[in-house]
This record gives structure tokens, C-alpha cells and sequence, in this order.
């Protein structure tokens, strides 16, 4: 069974941990697969199922002279079992110390800190691409550290940093028309509206090698409930990773990050505004828009076979159904390994159920 998940950060990573639970209880290895495989780093028991999953990179950004890539580094951490659980980002048991000399000499952003732990991470990215490798080159190494049972890649190479386009008027906005999204999202919590959204080289950006195959090899391809806008969108955009979930013989299925009218976590609402869409789990399907839609009329673009909503808006199933969305309602909580591991498979069922038309 090969999974295929797009993913962002701190959602992506509680669901990514799932999915892998989920697949090690369906598919233990062995089963069909090169027996005696090791656990993942935390324990995890391994599992036949190949679980890949496509990092969105608009979140990335060089500060302090150091490259970040924060939803790819929340993905391994929170694999490797050596995350912040509770602040969702970031290395447990950090440091601050260096954060605090930065602040000294004016270097960085005062509000952004970065952990002694995972400035490693970051000098370590940083080094090996000043010696030419590619972020997705990078990638791979920083994976070896810890054995994860997923295959992380970045969307793409190419730097898509996401800016966003403000009121130069507004209180806050100290005069400026742009924010780079971690300053609009971690300094100002996104409250200052955003007017929308800019990476400079999100049109020629080429996806980083194995992720159209990813897409197009799978057997079930999954969309976190990640953030529809900066995070699912971005990988969205670059060129070709569309044409690739149409070309997929794969179900797509998504979960809604959208859990009756709010979002899970994090400020989604403000960029889902930002693009006129409804903060509203069956909106954000239709956002995506349905596979099938494309049978009737060839120039519809929907991407999705399923959608799986939280129980609370199951009223919204039979009118996603009648646009041609396979739709089901699990708990969407994840509150820990378990009911994530719960919700993976909900989103597997729904997906398995889609391709086989029931
Ligand atoms: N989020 C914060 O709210 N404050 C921070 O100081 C902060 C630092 C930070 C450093 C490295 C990193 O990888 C992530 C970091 N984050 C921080 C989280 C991050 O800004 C966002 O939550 C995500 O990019 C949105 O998915």
C-alpha cells in the first residue's frame, strides 16, 4: 500500500503520525512486505505500507544568515519523537541561549526565536546547501538522523517563501504594502487583514524530484487538514503537482481543517478570507473542488474524490454527495496518537470506499 499525504506543518505532522500508526496496525510488516523491518525512532512499529508525504515549503525563509524550513522540521521532529508537543513547533527540552545573544547584537527578529536545538538543524540545512546540495538533497539527510517510517520531501526546490499583501494604512502595518507570512503569522497573529498572497517564483517552481510520482504511483493519496490557503495551496500551485493528483489513478481524499465553522488550530480563517472563501468545512471542500465534477463538464478542475468532515457538520454530507464528493463524518479531534490514528483511517476507509465506487 503506498499513502501519499500532502501535508503542512503542526496539523500535517499530528495526522502524518496517525496515518503511520494507522498503517502500522493495518499493515504490519511482514505482512506483504521485507519482514523484520526496525520501528520508527519512537518506537512506532513498522508497517509495509510506503507513506510519503509532500512538505509545503511557503512557510520557509532565511533569518539570522540560516535557512528555515519550519513545516518540514515540524514534520520530523514530531516523527522522531523529539518535538514540542505542546507548543507544536519546535525541538523538546530546548534552549535559548544563543536566541538571547541574537537579540543582544540585533540580529534576527526579537519575536521569532530560534532554539539552540534546532538552530542545529538549521546551521546544519544551511551548510549543506552552501555546499550545493538542493533542499530536497538536504531533506533526505536531515531524515537519516532519525529513523521515521515516512518518506518527507519538500514540495519543490525552489524558494516560494509566501509574502503577504497588506494595507500600508493600517495601525500595524508601520507603512508597509508586505509581511513575510512568519512575520503576519507569528508577530502579528494575522490580524492585520491580508489583501493576499505572493511567492515570487511559484510559476516556475518545478516540483522537487519524487513527488509527481508519489502522487501519480500511489494507491490512496490523502490531504491533510492542513492550511487550505498557505500551506495545501501552495503545494497546489506548483507547476504540474495538479496534473499530477488528475492524472492519478489514486483516490484523493482530504480532511477538513474546519470543524464546525472554526478552524482546528492556527489562524486558517484569516487567509481563507484573504481568498473569499467561507470559513466552513464544506466550503473548503468545494474550494478544492470535486474529481468528478469533471465527467460532466471537461473543464472543471476539482481534485478531490472525498472529503471527510467532523461529526458536528454531517449535515453537510448528502449536499456534497449530490456535487459529486464521496463525503463521511469521523471525529476530526486529534487529541493524541490514538484518535489520530482513528481519523487516518476514517480518511483511508472513505478513500478505499471511493475507489471502489461504493
Ligand atoms: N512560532 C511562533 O509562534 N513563535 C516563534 O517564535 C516561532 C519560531 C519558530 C522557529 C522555527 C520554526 O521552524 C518554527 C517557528 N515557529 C514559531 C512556528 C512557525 O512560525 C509557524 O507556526 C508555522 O510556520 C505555521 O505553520
Amino acid at each position: 500500500m503506498k499513502i501519499t499525504v500532502l501535508a503542512g506543518g503542526v496539523g500535517g505532522a499530528r495526522f502524518v503520525r496517525g496515518v503511520r500508526e494507522e498503517a502500522a496496525r493495518r499493515w504490519p510488516a511482514g505482512a506483504d512486505g521485507p519482514a523484520g523491518a526496525e520501528p520508527a525512532a519512537d518506537g512506532t512499529a513498522a508497517s509495509s505500507a510506503e507513506i510519503t508525504v509532500v512538505v509545503n515549503t511557503g512557510d520557509d525563509l532565511w533569518l539570522s544568515g540560516v535557512r528555515l524550513m519550519p513545516d518540514f522540521d515540524s514534520l520530523l521532529y514530531a516523527l522522531a519523537g523529539v518535538n514540542d508537543a505542546e507548543r507544536g513547533w519546535g525541538r523538546a527540552g530546548e534552549t535559548e541561549r544563543v536566541a538571547a545573544e541574537l537579540r543582544e547584537w540585533g540580529v534576527g527578529w526579537p519575536w521569532f526565536t530560534l532554539g539552540d536545538l534546532d538552530l542545529g538543524t538549521h546551521l546544519a540545512r544551511t551548510s549543506w546547501l552552501r555546499d550545493g546540495l538542493t533542499p530536497s538533497e538536504v531533506a533526505e539527510r536531515l531524515q537519516r538522523r532519525w529513523r521515521l517510517g515516512v518518506r518527507l520531501i519538500p514540495a519543490t526546490d525552489t524558494e516560494v517563501d509566501t509574502h503577504v499583501r497588506i494595507d500600508p494604512a493600517h495601525p500595524d502595518a508601520e507603512g508597509r504594502d508586505e509581511l513575510h507570512f512568519q512575520e503576519w503569522w507569528t508577530r502579528h497573529r494575522a490580524a492585520i487583514p491580508a489583501l493576499g498572497f505572493e511567492q515570487r517564483d511559484l510559476a516556475v517552481a518545478l516540483a522537487a524530484p519524487g513527488v509527481e510520482a508519489a502522487i501519480v504511483d500511489a494507491d490512496v493519496v490523502l490531504l491533510a487538514p492542513s492550511n487550505p490557503v498557505v500551506s495545501i495551496g501552495t503545494i497546489l500551485s506548483i507547476p504540474g503537482l495538479r496534473e499530477a493528483l488528475a492524472a492519478t489513478s489514486a483516490p484523493v481524499v482530504g480532511v477538513s481543517p474546519i470543524i464546525g465553522g472554526r478552524v482546528v488550530r492556527g489562524m486558517a480563517d484569516a487567509c481563507l478570507s484573504a481568498i473569499g472563501v467561507e470559513t466552513d468545512a464544506a466550503a473548503v471542500a468545494r474550494h478544492y473542488g470535486a474529481r468528478r465534477a469533471a465527467d460532466v463538464d471537461p473543464s472543471a478542475t476539482g481534485l478531490l474524490d472525498g472529503w471527510l468532515l467532523d461529526e458536528t457538520d454531517a449535515a453537510a454530507v448528502p449536499g456534497l454527495i449530490a456535487d459529486g464528493f464521496a463525503a463521511a463524518s469521523a471525529p476530526l479531534w486529534m487529541r493524541d496518537l490514538d484518535t489520530s490514528a482513528a481519523l487516518a483511517g476514517a480518511a483511508i476507509d472513505l478513500a478505499l470506499a471511493a475507489r471502489d465506487g461504493v
